[in-house]
């Protein structure tokens, strides 16, 4: 049986998003960050990074949202959709906006204002890098705005794992007060209709632990 470890955050509702596309039968252990759970004996056992989302499938433990959804869609989705090939453009493509979502939209920007402000009692006060944080977003989201105003989808033809992440990036992006231009809203708009989206989202969402 294949689990998922993690409820409440953007990160964990990659995770559950993609099993919704894929129809995946799976355990849902919706721990939340800063509730103790995620630094139980046991937990740190799975991940010693005391950190979610976590999928288990048989043998393999793996963390961190974007290998997860990749996994994911190589072994359970009909070879080409969810994820392009391997060996192809399109992989590399698919590739490079991961790391870009990852990095220039969640690591540096979204998640320094979240331990900065939201979390400033935990990670301390940090005006000047929360002031970067916001000018860093805004610079590096035009890149995929641009993108998708000849574009449907980050790419080729079809909804993939990069516009999963990108589609949650950006509703956190909008949760934070960031304002979305036309183009970011209506590709945000389209891809959280999917039915996946709304199902995991509920599910996501569903554990009393948030914070
Ligand atoms: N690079 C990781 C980051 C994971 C991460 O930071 N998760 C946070 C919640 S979104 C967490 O587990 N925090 C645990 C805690 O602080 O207790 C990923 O992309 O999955």
């Amino acid at each position: 049986m294949l689990t998922i470890f993690g409820g409440t955050t953007s990160r964990t509702l990659h995770a559950h998003w993609m099993c919704h596309e894929l129809g995946l039968n799976y355990k849902a252990e919706l721990i939340g960050p800063r509730t103790g759970e995620t630094h139980t004996e046991a937990f740190l056992e799975i991940n010693p990074k005391g950190k979610i989302p976590v999928l288990v499938d048989g043998d393999l433990v793996l963390s961190e949202a974007a290998a997860i959804i990749t996994y994911l869609a190589d072994t359970y989705a009909e070879p080409g959709t969810l994820v392009p090939t391997y060996g192809c453009h399109d992989r590399a493509r698919y590739n490079q906006w991961l790391s870009f979502i990852q990095m220039e939209l969640d690591a540096h920007t979204l998640y320094v204002i979240r331990k900065h402000r939201d979390l400033q009692h935990l990670y301390g006060k940090a005006p000047t890098a929360i002031k970067a944080a916001i000018a860093g977003f805004n610079k590096q989201v035009v890149v995929a705005s641009e993108h998708l105003r000849q574009n449907e989808y980050l790419v080729g033809s079809n909804f993939t794992g990069a516009d999963l992440m990108l589609a949650g990036i950006l509703q956190w992006a909008k949760d934070y007060g960031f304002e979305l231009n036309a183009t970011l809203t209506a590709y945000t708009n389209s891809q959280c209709q999917r039915p996946a989206f709304i199902l995991a989202k509920k599910l996501n969402e569903s554990t009393a632990a948030a914070t």
